[in-house]
């Protein structure tokens, strides 16, 4: 679909990135419930709130799966091949696979990432601070089919999903998220990967609904980007951020509530609200072992390790490609 907003179409058209947003966003605020998907939060705003939420006293996964990766390192080391190309679904701060790289002896890293600007920045830090590392940056969607480079053919593969990513996708996503992975990083394949458990659900609360506010910001700044890169007029005084455990589903549910009836237009269209009326914005499911397990074997891999912290709060796995 390639959607043109009335007011920029007579300047340019969108590219494509923006217009697969357009489409996207048009479709979830038609539907009821109205919806969108959170790979939209991480704009550059977004991503810096993000990682001020990796540093809030409430949200303990980042620094939980740090400790096990640390703690970790020396085991997950043994197990990776001479030779061997890290690839990392995603790239974010690059503080957990520096983690891996300090202890492993990779011979190439490949980051894929959609944001091709973050990817160059990251690859030219890590050049600088691992100068016999190959990296091999890949702009691509990681959550779609993508070839590696070349140059990484021949080696061994290790992929990398850590800070439980996995979990912002619907049940079908992670499978066919984890098959992909699988036919990309081809037989004989390993993948360490980061996922959140089930716990108390006070601490889930908690953890979406920090006291700072900074996950509500984070949340509302979604409506603020719809406005700048698709011409909206949303009001984000006239939204509040609502976060919920939704026990039968295992998951975390953000939404954003309208606080009255109002109308909001982006690219041309209209869409109403009603009072209390909500858009959901993301789903972050909590895995037992046994449900990531079944999910892992159920999607061509085979779980190879997995340790969690002692409160059992987060898990990391060492996969094994099954041939
Ligand atoms: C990136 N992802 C795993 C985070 C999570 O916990 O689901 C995103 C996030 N949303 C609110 N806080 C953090």
């Amino acid at each position: 679909m390639n959607i043109h907003a009335p007011a920029a179409a007579k300047a340019r058209p969108l590219d494509e990135q923006t217009s697969t947003f357009a489409g996207d966003v048009i479709e979830g605020l038609s539907q009821y419930p109205k919806k969108l998907s959170p790979k939209y939060f991480y704009d550059a705003a977004g991503s810096e709130l993000f990682e001020q939420i990796t540093l809030l006293p409430e949200y303990y996964p980042t620094r939980t799966e740090l400790g096990i990766l640390h703690d970790r390192a020396g085991e997950i080391a043994a197990i990776i091949p001479e030779g061997t190309a890290l690839v990392e679904f995603g790239a974010g701060a690059t503080t957990k696979v520096r983690i891996l790289l300090n202890r492993c002896a990779f011979r190439a890293y490949v980051p894929v990432d959609i944001s091709g600007d973050f990817l160059k920045a990251q690859a030219d830090a890590l050049r600088r601070d691992f100068p016999r590392l190959d990296v091999y940056p890949v702009a691509a969607d990681f959550t779609a089919p993508f070839a590696l480079p070349d140059a990484v053919s021949e080696m061994p593969k290790v992929g990398f999903f850590p800070g439980s990513t996995l979990g912002n996708f619907e049940p079908q996503e992670a499978a066919s998220f984890m098959r992909s992975a699988r036919e990309i990083l081809g037989s004989g394949a390993q993948m360490v990967i980061g996922v959140d458990l089930e716990k108390d659900e006070r601490v889930l609360y908690d953890a979406y609904n920090d006291a700072a506010g900074v996950t509500a910001r984070f949340n509302l700044n979604v409506m603020v980007r719809i406005n700048r890169e698709l011409g909206g007029n949303f009001d984000t005084g006239a939204f509040i951020h609502r976060a919920i455990y939704d026990r039968e589903r295992h998951r975390i549910e953000m939404h954003l509530i309208s606080r009255k009836a109002q109308t909001v237009r982006v690219l041309g269209r209209s869409f109403s609200f009603r009072p209390g009326e909500s858009i959901h914005t993301e789903s972050s499911y909590k895995y037992s072992l046994d449900r990531f397990t079944a999910l892992a074997r159920g999607s061509g891999w085979t779980v190879r390790q997995s340790w969690t912290d002692d409160a059992k709060m987060f898990s990391v796995h060492v996969l094994a490609a099954a041939d």
